[in-house]
C-alpha cells in the first residue's frame, strides 16, 4: 500500500477507446490487468469517464462537411474533431467489463457539457472550467497521484499537465497507458509532461 498521499486515477477505460469501440485505442485493453492490480495499492482510486451528450461539438459528425481526426477552431481553441464515442448512457460510454469499478470512491464525469471538450481530469479544455477532482483530492489530503488509462496523449497527458500544474506531484505509468498517437501527439505530450515535471515510468 502507498502512502496515504498517493491517489490513483484511472483514465477513461471505456468501451470505445479499447478494440472494437467507435474511438478505439491500439491495446487499449492490455492495460486492463495492471491497472486492476494497482488498484489494491492506493487508499484512493478515482475513474474518470468521458460523458458525452450526442450533440457534442467534438465530434466531427456535428460539423457538417468535417472528417473525423480534422482540426476545427473552437472558442477556446483548436479542437480535434473526433468520431462519435462515449456518448452518455451507451454501451461504449460503459468502462470496459473486465476493469474493477468497485476500489473506486469517486468517479468523475467530463465532456458533459455540448459546447466544450474535457480531455483533463481536472479541466475542461478552456483550462478554467472545474471538474471538482481537485477539491476532491484537497479535502482528501491528496498531494501525489498516479495516472494510468486512455489515451497517454489526450485525456491521460492533460490530467498529468494540470496535476502538476495544480502543485500535484504527477506520474504516469506510460506501461499502463496507450495513445492515439496523432500526428505525432504521443511525443508531444511526452515532451510537454517532462518539462512541467511529470515522472514518466514504465
Ligand atoms: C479522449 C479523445 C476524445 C481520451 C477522449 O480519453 O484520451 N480522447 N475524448
Ligand atoms: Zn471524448
Amino acid at each position: 500500500m502507498t502512502a496515504a498521499t498517493e491517489a490513483l486515477i484511472v483514465i477513461d477505460v471505456q468501451n470505445d477507446f479499447c478494440p472494437g469501440g467507435a474511438l478505439a485505442v491500439a491495446g487499449g485493453d492490455d492495460i486492463i490487468a495492471r491497472i486492476n492490480g494497482l488498484m489494491d495499492d492506493f487508499a484512493t482510486v478515482v475513474l474518470t469517464q468521458d460523458w458525452h451528450p450526442a450533440n457534442h461539438t467534438s465530434f466531427a459528425a456535428n460539423h457538417p462537411g468535417a472528417t473525423p481526426f480534422s482540426m476545427a477552431t473552437m472558442p477556446y481553441g483548436p479542437q480535434v474533431l473526433w468520431p462519435t464515442h462515449c456518448v452518455q448512457g451507451t454501451a461504449g460510454a460503459e468502462f470496459h467489463a473486465d476493469l474493477r469499478t468497485d476500489p473506486a470512491q469517486l468517479i468523475v464525469r467530463k465532456g458533459f457539457r455540448p459546447g466544450i471538450d474535457s480531455y483533463s481530469a481536472f479541466f475542461e479544455n478552456d483550462q478554467t472550467t472545474p471538474t471538482g477532482l481537485e477539491g476532491y483530492l484537497r479535502s482528501r489530503g491528496v498531494t501525489s497521484v498516479t495516472l494510468v488509462g486512455l489515451a497517454t496523449d489526450y485525456c491521460v497527458a492533460y490530467s498529468a499537465l494540470d496535476a502538476a500544474r495544480l502543485g500535484f506531484k504527477a506520474k504516469v505509468l506510460e506501461g499502463a497507458c496507450r495513445a492515439i498517437d496523432l500526428n505525432g501527439s504521443l511525443a508531444e505530450a511526452q515532451t510537454k509532461m517532462r518539462a512541467a515535471g511529470v515522472m514518466l515510468e514504465p
